[in-house]
C-alpha cells in the first residue's frame, strides 16, 4: 500500500540534485547500493521527517498532539509510551502495529480516537507503530514520538535506536522485487540501509527545567542513532517544556512572572546546549494539547466561570496546590475541577480564570484562544517554520548525501566508491549545491568534529544557517553596497585562513566559507 506522504514531491532543487545523482549513479554500483539509493530515493521524496526527544515524562506525547492538532498520542502511562510511533499523513486515519518481521497488524482506534494504550501483543516482536492521519500539518513534516531517552527500560531505548537507525520495515513492493534477495544475500544490507535512512532528518528536543548534565549526553544520544547524521543548530531545536511548573521566585529577574521566568531559564538552557541545537523555546505542552486538539471544551469553560465567581482570598487558596484545589468545599464539582486540573494544570487554569475576570463576556472560544496564547506553541511552531521546514531542502539532501556516501564505504569495493565520490565532487562543485557542502562544513565545526575559535565558529553558523544574505553577513537591512564589500572582505579573509594559520580540517572548512561568502558577493553583485 502507497501512503499519501510517499507521492509527495521532492523538497527543492538540492534534493532534486541528489535524487538525480542517485538515479544516475544506480547503474553503476551494485544491487545492494542501489538497494540503499532506491531507499534514499524514496526518503528524499517524504516530507521531512521530525523526531521528539528527550527524557522519560518531559512531555513528548503531549506536544506532538499539541503539534498534529489532536489528541491521538498516549500521554502519561502505558504501553504505547514504550514504543517508537510515527506519525504520518495518510487519506485515511489508519494505525498499524508493525512487527520485527515486517508483519502488520491494523489497531482501532479508542473510543477517544486515540491509539489504544494497552496493546495484547507480545511487546518483543513489535518494532514500532505507523500512524496515518488526516491532519494538514502532516503533509509536510511527518513526526515521530518516542520513548524517553534516557530511559531505564532497555528494551524500549533498543527500539528507538531500531527504528531511528533502521529501515529495516519497508512496505511490500515499495523497493522493487529483487530485494528481498539481495536482502538473503547478504546479512550487511540492513545495516547498509540503517546508516543509508536513518529514520529522523531533524530532531525536536523536548527538555524541562534545569538541563541536567546528562541531557548533553542524550541529546549526543539522539545523533548516535541517527547513524551517519549528526543533530545540530540546523537539524536541531529544543523547546523548554512544563514552563507553567516553574516557580518564578527561583529565578532572578522574573518578577515574580512564570512567562518571564521560563524566557529566562530558556535562554540559560540555549547557552548550555549551543550550538547542538539552534533554540530553546519555552512551552506549555499541556495547555497547548488542550486548547488545539478540542480537549478543552464549553462545559470546561462554564466549570471557569463558575470559579472566577469565587472571592479573592478563596481563589488564592485553592490555587496554592492541586490537593486544595480539587478538595477544597466549593460548587464545582470535585471531579470537574480534576479534569480541568488535568487538562491545564494549575497555572493554565488561573490564566483562563484572569482572562474571565478582565472579560466576563469571554466565549469558549476566545477563552480557548487566550489559553492557546499562553502556551507558547505559536513560538514553537514559528521556529519549526523558520528552522525546519524553510531548510527542509537542505536538510533532506544534506541527508540523502550522507547517507549515499555512508552506502559507497560500505559496498566495500573501492571502484564503485570512487565513482560515486567523483559523482558527490561534481555535484557539490555546482554553486546551486554549494549550500550542502556549507551545511556539512556548519556540522562539523557545531559538532566540535573540526575546532575552530569561538569567533570563527560564530560566523561559520551565522554564514551557514541562514538563506537570507543579510542574516548570513551579520547585517540585515544594511546597504547592498556594504553587504557586498564585506563579503568581499570575508571571502579574501577566510581564503588566507585556509591557506596560512589553519590546521587541516580548519582549511577545508575555510576553503568552503570562502566560496560561500564569495558566491554572495557575485550573487549581490548580480543583482
Ligand atoms: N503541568 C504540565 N504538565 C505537562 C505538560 N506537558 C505534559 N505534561 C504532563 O506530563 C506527563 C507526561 O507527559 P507525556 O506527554 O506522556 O510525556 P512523555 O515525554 O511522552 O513521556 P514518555 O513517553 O513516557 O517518556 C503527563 O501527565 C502530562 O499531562 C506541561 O506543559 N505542563
Ligand atoms: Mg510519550
Amino acid at each position: 500500500m502507497t501512503s499519501a506522504s510517499e507521492q509527495q514531491h521532492l523538497a527543492g532543487p538540492l534534493s532534486a540534485a541528489v535524487a538525480n545523482l542517485c538515479q544516475r549513479l544506480q547503474p553503476q554500483v551494485s544491487a545492494r547500493t542501489a538497494a540503499g539509493f532506491r531507499e534514499v530515493l524514496r526518503r528524499l521524496s517524504a516530507p521531512l521527517q521530525v523526531a521528539v526527544a528527550g527524557r522519560i515524562k518531559s512531555g513528548k506525547s503531549t506536544l506532538v498532539n499539541a503539534l498534529i492538532g489532536r489528541r491521538v498520542a498516549p500521554t502519561d502511562v502505558g504501553e504505547c509510551t514504550r514504543l517508537v510511533t510515527r506519525f504520518q499523513y495518510g487519506t485515511v486515519d489508519r494505525v498499524e502495529l508493525v512487527f520485527f518481521d515486517g508483519r502488520k497488524q491494523v489497531l482501532p482506534f479508542d473510543v477517544g480516537g486515540m491509539i489504544p494504550n494497552d496493546l495484547e501483543v507480545d511487546f518483543d516482536k513489535v518494532s514500532h507503530l505507523e500512524a496515518y492521519l488526516t491532519n494538514a500539518v502532516l503533509r509536510d513534516l511527518t513526526v515521530i514520538d518516542t520513548p524517553g531517552l534516557g530511559s531505564l527500560d532497555l528494551a524500549s531505548v533498543k527500539r528507538t535506536e531500531q527504528l531511528l537507525g533502521a529501515a529495516k520495515h519497508r512496505k511490500p513492493g515499495e523497493d522493487g522485487d529483487d530485494e528481498p534477495e539481495v536482502d538473503e544475500e547478504s546479512g550487511d544490507l540492513d545495516d547498509t540501509s540503517r546508516n543509508a535512512v536513518a529514520g529522523a532528518e531533524a530532531v525536536l528536543y523536548v527538555v524541562t527545567q534545569g538541563v541536567r548534565a546528562d541531557d548533553q549526553q542524550a541529546l549526543a544520544a539522539f545523533t548516535a542513532a541517527t547513524a551517519s547524521r549528526e543533530a545540530g543548530p540546523v537539524n536541531a531545536i529544543a523547546v523548554l517544556n512544563k514552563a507553567d511548573t516553574i516557580t518564578p521566585e527561583s529565578v532572578t529577574g522574573s518578577d515574580g512572572d512564570v512567562w518571564k521566568a521560563a524566557t529566562i531559564l530558556a535562554e540559560k538552557q540555549a547557552a548550555t546546549l549551543k550550538p547542538r541545537v539552534a533554540d530553546v523555546i519555552p512551552v506549555i505542552g499541556l495547555l497547548a494539547e488542550s486548547a488545539e486538539s478540542g480537549g478543552f471544551t464549553s462545559a470546561d469553560a462554564d466549570a471557569l466561570r463558575s470559579l472566577a465567581q469565587l472571592d479573592d482570598g478563596t481563589w488564592e487558596t485553592m490555587l496554592i496546590s492541586a490537593d486544595i484545589f480539587t478538595t477544597w468545599d466549593c460548587d464545582v464539582a470535585t471531579g470537574t475541577r480534576a479534569r480541568l486540573l488535568e487538562k491545564l494544570d494549575l497555572y493554565g487554569i488561573r490564566c483562563a480564570v484572569d482572562a474571565i475576570k478582565a472579560d466576563p463576556d469571554l466565549t469558549a472560544g476566545a477563552l480557548r484562544r487566550k489559553l492557546l496564547d499562553a502556551s507558547g506553541l505559536a513560538g514553537v511552531r514559528g521556529r519549526l517554520d523558520a528552522v525546519f521546514r524553510a531548510r527542509a531542502d537542505g536538510i533532506k539532501a544534506a541527508a540523502a548525501l550522507a547517507s549515499v556516501t555512508a552506502l559507497a564505504h560500505a559496498s566495500g569495493d573501492p571502484g564503485e566508491r570512487q565513482r560515486v565520490h567523483d559523482a558527490i565532487e561534481v555535484l557539490l562543485a555546482k554553486p546551486e549545491a554549494h549550500q550542502l557542502r556549507l551545511l556539512e562544513a556548519l556540522t562539523l565545526v557545531t559538532s566540535g568534529a573540526v575546532d575552530m575559535p569561538d569567533d570563527l565558529a560564530e560566523e561559520v553558523l551565522r554564514v551557514g544557517s541562514s538563506a537570507e544574505i543579510g542574516e548570513q553577513l551579520g547585517m540585515k537591512g544594511r546597504p547592498h553596497k556594504e553587504l557586498s564589500a564585506y563579503a568581499l572582505e570575508r571571502a579574501g579573509w577566510w581564503r588566507s585562513f585556509a591557506s596560512f594559520g589553519a590546521t587541516p580540517a580548519q582549511s577545508r572548512v575555510a576553503h568552503v566559507v570562502h566560496r560561500a561568502y564569495f558566491l554572495i558577493w557575485q550573487q549581490l553583485r548580480a543583482q
